[in-house]
């Protein structure tokens, strides 16, 4: 038998390890030393880099890519969940899957203000991604067929988010680790309810039992892909380790993903759709098939199933609520207007 791996709770006691953290790191002084030996000093001690301190101009970078990235694919990643809300199947369903697709649009916000933090500009992170110069996760370019997706979704894809991102609660930029670890509670209990959605097909009828066989067979391996390219191949991963942006590299996490996720395919009597899944006692991990890689190239480089579906989407959002913006423009406008006044 396996030893016992951490399962998403826990993973939490790391949120909560972060919480502690980030608290102490708040108390503690910070050197007094300028500019790079400041930078350098606060990665050492593993403290917190705020907005207003120095930092090295690609490390500012850095961390603009990968939290724009992140924070357009919560906004994407509402539309393929939000294609199954007006056909849930009860009123139950439906309100949980609103909340859930809410959530996501909140997650959103609070890593566009994350990466504002870092003096971007939401309207131009906004208008990057529907120019395409800004990415977002390859697994949101999958389509949804049927309800069970919604349920594979939640599991799989929420479940491979949490692993990635409860590292992210101890990332080395405040703003960003502190925003993970909100998102880091509400995942968690989107995953439950994805887990508990295909608990309750894998028990119904034959056919809702192949569906959610069927929708677990397409979302297995995009999710092992969202993890990124294996390691030999990631550009970023060993300068982003370094400045403790990422804890983790891709393959580690992959397989800390697979190792949780086995034994509750089991629990939900599901099979995982690789023949090659077999527990490695000597590396105390499972062995498994790798995604196809290739195929993640393509997917970012925009060719997978749904990428123009999903920008076209955007664009048509963005067109029609442009009215909604411009009143909010000229209301914020005016009230400034105001408090000038009155001042
Ligand atoms: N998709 O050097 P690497 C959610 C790109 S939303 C697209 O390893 P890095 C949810 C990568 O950007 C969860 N692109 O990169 C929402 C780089 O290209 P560029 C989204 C990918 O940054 C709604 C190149 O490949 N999570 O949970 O060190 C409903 C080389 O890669 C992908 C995050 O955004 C991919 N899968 O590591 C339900 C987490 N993988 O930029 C759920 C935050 C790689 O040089 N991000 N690329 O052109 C990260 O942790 C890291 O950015 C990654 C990649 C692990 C994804």
């Amino acid at each position: 038998m396996p030893p016992e791996e951490p399962g998403a709770s826990g993973l939490l006691d790391e949120v909560s390890g972060a919480e502690r953290a980030l608290a102490e790191a708040a108390a503690r002084d910070r050197p007094d030393a300028d500019g790079e030996a400041f930078f350098d000093a606060v990665i050492a001690a593993d403290q917190k880099i705020e907005p207003r301190d120095a930092m090295p101009e690609a490390y500012r970078k850095t961390l603009v890519r990968q939290i724009a990235q992140h924070a357009h694919s919560e906004i994407i990643g509402m539309q393929p969940e939000g294609n199954w809300i007006s056909r849930a199947p009860s009123l139950e369903r439906k309100a949980i899957l609103l909340s859930k697709v809410q959530d996501e649009a909140g997650h959103g916000l609070y890593l566009y203000a994350a990466a504002e933090t870092l003096g971007v500009d939401r309207k131009d992170m906004y208008a990057q991604l529907l120019s395409g110069r800004q990415k977002y996760s390859s697994i949101f370019n999958y389509p949804t067929l049927t309800w069970a997706d919604v349920g594979a979704i939640g599991w799989l894809v929420d479940g491979a988010a949490i692993v990635n991102q409860v590292p992210l609660c101890r990332c080395s930029y405040g703003p960003y680790a502190r925003a993970m670890i909100r998102v880091c509670k509400e995942e968690s209990f989107h995953q439950r309810q994805g887990f508990q959605s295909l608990y309750v097909l894998a028990r119904g009828t034959t056919k809702q039992r192949e569906m959610a066989q069927d929708a677990v067979n397409r979302y297995w391996y995009p999710s092992l892909a969202m993890f990124g390219p294996p390691d030999s191949d990631s550009t970023h991963s060993e300068q982003s380790m370094e400045w403790k942006i990422k804890r983790y590299t891709n393959d580690e996490l992959r397989q800390r993903f697979v190792d949780m996720t086995v034994q509750q395919a089991g629990v939900l009597g599901l099979d995982l759709p690789d023949p090659d899944l077999a527990w490695n006692e000597e590396r105390g991990h499972y062995d498994f098939t790798q995604p196809d890689y290739g195929e993640l190239f393509d997917v970012i480089k925009g060719n997978g199933p749904c990428n123009r579906k999903r920008m076209e989407h955007r664009r048509r959002a963005a067109e029609d609520g442009e009215w909604v913006a411009q009143a909010a423009r000229e209301y914020a406008r005016k009230q400034a207007e105001r408090t000038a006044v009155s001042v």
